[in-house]
């Protein structure tokens, strides 16, 4: 569908005047657009159109936007030297006071400040990198552990809850609604038979050993920009902050940041979890954390990109079966080769397990 991009930033009260706007990034969720304004000096912006089929409360997905940047802005005001504009989302607001518009065809959009001058990896190649996307991630954890008031509303209830995703899972197959399940024996094992030791986390938190925190959920290393020197700068990608374990945001970084391959590999022989990228995420990541977090969320640390992992793969396959309803696709299949990528990831995951846990020991 063609979106008039130039009506849709005149609800804005953004300063500048829209040049042009082309569609910007790799993200699965959005339709996202960066507007390019015509004077130099002036702020650049990116556009989103909020895919409110996942996102099904966009006014209050919002209120948790305006409350968290709004909490990081204060926190980075009172820090001498930062740069607000770039270590945080800004959210523009529209004409009429609010932080979204909802166009002619009832789409739903919202606008922030480009993030000037950042890098952003879908693959991480070098050591340092993760390790500053751990210090980022970190960090984050730590200014929003005081947001005062309420708990956040919960965008997509049971996001990472595994138990949910296993049911959704078992039910997709049921319906076969696609005839897509006959040809994927071995995907359908790979998830059946490590189903069980997946619900540890869930345990830990029934039995009261691992607390909820507030935590992002969708930590993939893309989400995390860094400068243009490739030192942390801001984490991006809020939809998701909500009440969660800390093993989800530490789980999905690893993922994506010690993968040396693309989240979509098609040649399986090329992916592999990088151990190096695992210890110096974790590095940066503790230098942040140690002394917050409690023993049993240190001890499940090295687990966590295994479930995140197998969670994910999990949802690409389930999504697969589903006939490609969720995650933006770019061919037909693309859905089973993620997913294909990410049970590879997992194994390579538990072929190291022994060595994860032994740096995560030595860390804390
Ligand atoms: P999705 O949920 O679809 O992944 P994101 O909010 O992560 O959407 O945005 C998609 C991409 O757009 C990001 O990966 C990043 O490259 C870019 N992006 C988003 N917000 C900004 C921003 N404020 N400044 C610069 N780039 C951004
Ligand atoms: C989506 O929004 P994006 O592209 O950063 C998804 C994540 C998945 C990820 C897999 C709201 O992330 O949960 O881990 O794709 N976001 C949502 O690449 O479902
Ligand atoms: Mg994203």
């Amino acid at each position: 569908m063609h979106h008039d991009l130039r009506e849709i930033f005149d609800y804005f009260t953004a300063d500048g005047t829209f040049l042009n706007g082309e569609p910007y990034g790799s993200g699965h969720i959005h339709d996202t657009y960066r507007v390019v304004t015509a004077e130099q000096h002036k702020d650049n912006y990116i556009l989103q159109r909020l895919n409110n089929k996942i996102f099904k409360n966009i006014p209050e997905l919002q209120n948790n936007i305006e409350r968290v940047t709004g909490h990081l802005n204060m926190k980075l005001k009172s820090i001498p030297g930062s740069d607000v504009k770039r270590e945080c989302l800004t959210l523009i607001p529209s004409k009429d006071g609010k932080s979204w518009i909802i166009d002619d065809d009832g789409n739903f959009w919202r606008m922030y400040i480009f993030i000037s001058n950042h890098r952003s990896y879908n693959v991480v190649d070098s050591p340092d990198k993760a390790f500053e996307g751990g210090k980022a991630i970190g960090r984050f954890q730590a200014m929003l552990a005081d947001l005062p008031g309420k708990p956040l509303f919960e965008t997509i209830p049971f996001f990472h809850n595994i138990e949910k995703r296993l049911d959704t899972f078992n039910r997709t197959i049921k319906a076969d609604p696609v005839n897509r399940v006959q040809n994927l024996k071995n995907e359908i094992e790979s998830v059946l038979k490590r189903a069980e030791e997946m619900k540890i986390i869930l345990k830990l938190g029934r039995e009261g050993k691992i607390p909820l925190r507030i935590t992002h959920n969708d930590t993939k290393f893309n989400n995390i920009l860094l400068d243009e020197k490739d030192k942390a700068l801001c984490v991006i990608d809020l939809d998701t902050v909500m009440p969660g374990y800390v093993h989800y945001d530490f789980g999905d970084a690893i993922r994506t940041a010690a993968n040396i391959a693309a989240e979509d590999e098609k040649e399986l022989s090329k992916i592999r979890m990088d151990i190096r990228f695992f210890k110096a995420y974790a590095r940066g990541y503790l230098s942040e954390t140690r002394d917050t977090l409690n023993e049993t969320e240190k001890d499940y640390l090295a687990f966590a990109p295994r479930l995140i992992t197998y969670t994910i793969a999990l949802r690409f396959l389930t999504d697969y079966i589903d006939g490609d309803n969720y995650f933006k696709i770019h061919h037909e299949h693309h859905n089973l080769q993620r997913a294909r990528a990410q049970f590879k990831l997992v194994e390579s995951m538990e072929e190291q397990y022994d060595e994860m846990k032994k740096i995560i020991e030595e860390l804390v």
